[in-house]
């Protein structure tokens, strides 16, 4: 049995980090094009990088909840079988005790120089001054997260999981960023059963199998128990 699962904000949300596109969510008082993108980057790489030292600071102040947990239990019985993609930068999956994980939109502890591309661990604070550690050139170093008109990581791997579900299974994501928002589809037309775990009604919801409603500290430990 192979089960794919996409994540999104809505799993985190509960352990108080906040969505992107809900009310109050965390591109409200932010322009997307100014903080989630090259362009924006090249403006104003400081006030992009403030953006992300404050977010990966508030990372201290949060733990993994019930709906992680109950993740690291399935993968716990599928092993090989199981495969969790996620769109969230935070760690909370992995501090959960998640393994077979790819965060395809990269990852808020991590440091990315747009020089040399070296990626590097990052728990402190990046400015845009900082030098790089490899090719030492200065102005360049950013978060590795993957921003608007950048491409996700790990997609081959992804596309060839989605041919191979049995189960594909969206929790907490909103179904508008592209390429994630089609992972369902994909995975559909290989046959697997899809289902759509969140709090509200999505764009996608009618492209799933089966809805299930509710918060995800909820539900996700009740559908995998
Ligand atoms: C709960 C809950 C609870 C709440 N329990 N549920 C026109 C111009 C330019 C680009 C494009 C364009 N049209 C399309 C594009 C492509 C673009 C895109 O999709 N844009 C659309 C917005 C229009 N996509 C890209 O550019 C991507 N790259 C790409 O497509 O490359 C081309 C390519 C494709 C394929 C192969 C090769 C190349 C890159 C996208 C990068 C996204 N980056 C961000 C920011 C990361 C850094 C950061 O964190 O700041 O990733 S954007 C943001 O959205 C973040 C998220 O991962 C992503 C998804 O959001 P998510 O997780 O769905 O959150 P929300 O807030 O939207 O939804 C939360 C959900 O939870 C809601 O449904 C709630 O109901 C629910 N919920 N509480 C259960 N307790």
């Amino acid at each position: 049995m192979n089960i794919v699962i996409l994540t999104g904000a809505g799993i985190s949300a509960e352990s108080g980090i906040r969505t992107f596109r809900d009310e109050d969510g965390l591109w409200e008082g932010y322009s997307v094009d100014q903080v989630a993108t090259k362009l924006g980057f090249g403006a104003n790489p400081e006030l992009v990088n403030r953006f992300y030292n404050l977010r990966r600071r508030q990372l201290a102040e949060v733990v993994p909840n019930a709906a992680h947990t109950a993740l690291v239990e399935l993968e716990e019985k599928l092993g090989n079988g199981f495969l969790l993609i996620t769109q969230n930068v935070d760690d909370l999956h992995e501090r959960a005790g998640s393994h077979r994980l790819i965060h395809m939109h990269g990852e808020l502890l991590k440091s990315r120089c747009t020089w040399c591309e070296i990626i590097s661990p990052c728990d402190g604070d990046l400015h845009a001054t900082d030098s790089c550690r490899k090719c030492r050139r200065d102005m360049g170093m950013r978060p590795d997260v993957v921003w608007f008109g950048e491409t996700p990581y790990e997609l081959d791997r992804i596309g060839k999981a989605l041919e191979s579900a049995d189960i594909f299974i969206a929790i907490g994501t909103s179904g508008i960023v592209e390429p994630a928002s089609r992972f369902s589809i994909k995975a559909k037309v290989y046959g697997a059963k899809t289902i759509e775990v969140n709090l509200n009604e999505t764009s996608k919801t009618s492209e799933f199998d089966e809805i299930i409603r509710g918060p995800a500290s909820e539900t996700v430990p009740a559908l995998v128990s």
